[in-house]
């Protein structure tokens, strides 16, 4: 037991799995690997990745898309069951624990929904989100999310690279950061009552990150539009970064030259750097970050994870970070 491991984090409880949605689950994989191995000898490209995508759990809107073959976009892990990456989630404007977005987001009103982009770009505009679901053409993403908590969860993603947008909107010479900015209504919002952060909840990358082939505009997940406590109608998934880098329920896309503030790093300047990249050399200052526990897997006998340099993209994202200290710009 390396007592440096554990040094006062204690780690959330998750939530109940059903037993029939691990069931569903784990078939719905065994039939995804079934058919990724018979087809791809047989079927074209396009058509073995139409047929391996996760069937949707026929809970929302169905959202259809195209398996990503950029490098890095289907990562091999099993998918989080469901239940769980709808269930246990962090949208603390609808309450601090992991039930609670589950339990109240359903007063988020995700249509009618518009973005606002602005800031240095030669074409700002308000996008309405029609218009942004016909942006480009959605693509089905496997990505590892990796809490800065310690736990994780492997989510089955659709949406376009953000790069996508922001060719469209034509950023200047002077735009180096891209902040998002998402909703702060407290008709539809009941936490932000509590001051736990500084409302609106904002983030931010530079322009070179979100520029990035796996930086992700997400709609959806499962194969259908994005459940309200993931963040509908539209979130921003960095897979390499901690999972508060990644806002959800998007109002607002702003480019600047100076480096925009950020929730987290406004609210513990000492926890959360602007970079917040997964690093398992770089401990938060009351926990470690070697290691991560898979959430669906932490039966008695379950072992935590290691966790991988940049959240296991290293080999797409490392030369972003070239000569850059990762211990002074965590
Ligand atoms: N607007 C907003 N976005 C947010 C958060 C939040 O509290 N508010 N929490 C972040 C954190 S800490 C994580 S881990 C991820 C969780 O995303 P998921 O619930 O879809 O898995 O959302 C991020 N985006
Ligand atoms: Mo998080």
């Amino acid at each position: 037991m390396h007592l440096f491991e554990d040094r006062g984090f204690v780690h959330p409880v998750p939530s109940e799995i059903t037993p029939a949605a691990v069931y569903a689950s784990r078939r719905r994989w065994l039939q995804r690997l079934a058919l990724g191995a018979a087809g791809a000898s047989l079927a074209s490209w396009a058509a073995r990745d139409a047929r391996a995508s996760i069937a949707p759990p026929g809970r929302l809107a169905p959202l259809p898309s195209v398996r990503s073959t950029a490098p890095g976009a289907v990562v091999v892990d099993k998918p989080t069951a469901y239940a769980d990456v709808t269930g246990y989630n962090n949208f603390y404007e609808f309450g601090t624990d992991k039930a609670d977005p589950a339990a109240r987001a359903g007063s988020l009103r995700p249509r009618p929904w518009t973005v606002v982009v602005d800031g240095e770009v030669a074409r700002p505009r308000r996008f309405d989100l029609d218009e942004l679901l016909r942006l480009a053409p959605m693509e089905e993403r496997i990505y590892r999310l990796r809490c800065v908590e310690g736990w994780s969860m492997v989510i089955p993603w659709v949406g376009y690279p953000i790069a996508e947008l922001i060719r469209r909107v034509a950023p200047t010479g002077n735009a180096k950061y891209v902040q998002f900015e998402t909703l702060a209504d407290p008709a539809q919002m009941p936490g932000l009552r509590s001051r736990v952060l500084d409302w609106p909840y904002v983030e931010a990358l530079r322009l070179d990150e979100a520029m990035h082939p796996l930086a992700l505009l997400a709609f959806g997940l499962y194969g259908e539009v994005l459940p309200n406590q993931n963040g509908a109608p539209v979130r921003t998934v960095v897979p390499w970064k901690y999972g508060f880098k990644s806002g959800k329920s998007i109002v607002r896309i702003r480019f600047s030259e100076k480096q925009p503030p950020t929730s987290w790093n406004l609210a513990a300047p000492g926890e959360y750097g602007f970079y917040s990249n997964v690093n398992p050399e770089v401990d938060h200052p009351r926990w470690s970050q070697a290691t991560e526990r898979r959430i669906g897997e932490d039966g008695l006998f379950a072992r935590k994870r290691p966790t991988l340099m940049f959240n296991g993209y290293a080999p797409q994202v490392a030369s972003l970070y070239a000569g850059l200290d990762l211990r002074r710009f965590f």
